[in-house]
């Protein structure tokens, strides 16, 4: 079995003509990495439609084909200022705005009869740890939304709960903030990051997430 990681972006939404999380995902396409015990892991990159069902069907086939033991899947997130992990996937769709293919669902389960809610099996806390030492502002997110990130993520979760590969497989979701050119033509002072500090940010986060199996013990809490 090839040590193999899917990282999956998302088409541009809500009438923007770009998406940072498909920018900094398929810059990584074909990326190989050597762990410190030697072995060499290879990087495939997919981009999924931001729409309702359809996003879930593009990362069946994609965890078909590439037979991933890692998965990292990404979104956009207009207004974080840092690279968020999170930690929780709802069972539930409900979109404040319409997805690309026009569907709104509101206060629909992402899958009927499912769990209320997974938990990420990503080192969170240690990638945020490394994220920081590197310079580039993380944090946990205990949210990632009611809109088609939380259903791939939900999506995701529910797959590996039910139908986990023999050869075992972990993933989670991170959102990341605008691209500066993307806060240029929003006015109010948007946060961004630059493509590069968000590729890197990716890179960190992948090898963090390949090597730690058991995440560190210290708050990423909030109280609100
Ligand atoms: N962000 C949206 C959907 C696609 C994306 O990149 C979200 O956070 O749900």
């Amino acid at each position: 079995m090839k040590p193999r990681v899917l990282l999956t972006g998302f088409e541009p939404f809500d009438r923007d003509s770009i998406n940072p999380s498909w920018e900094a995902v398929r810059a990584l396409d074909g990326w190989r990495f050597e762990t410190p015990a030697g072995e060499g892991v290879e990087v495939q990159a997919r981009r999924m439609p931001c729409a309702f069902g359809a996003a879930l069907q593009s990362l069946d086939a994609a965890i078909d084909e590439v037979q991933p033991q890692l998965v990292l899947a990404i979104g956009q997130a207009g207004g974080r200022s840092e690279i968020t992990p999170e930690r929780v996937a709802i069972n539930l769709d409900d979109g404040r705005i319409c997805d690309n293919a026009g569907c709104q669902p509101i206060d629909l389960p992402v899958i009927e009869g499912a769990p209320a809610a997974y938990f990420s099996t990503l080192p969170i806390k240690a990638m945020v740890r490394e994220l920081r030492a590197a310079g580039i502002p993380a944090a946990v997110s205990n949210s990632a939304g009611t809109f088609v990130c939380n259903h791939l993520f939900f999506g995701l979760m529910h797959r590996i709960a039910v139908r986990p590969l023999a050869h075992g497989l972990r993933g989670g979701f991170i959102h990341i903030p605008l691209l500066p050119e993307q806060a240029a033509r929003l006015p109010g002072g948007l946060p961004s990051l630059s493509l590069d500090t968000i590729v890197e940010a990716l890179r960190i986060s992948v090898r963090t997430a390949w090597q730690v199996r058991q995440d560190l013990r210290e708050t990423g809490g909030t109280l609100n």
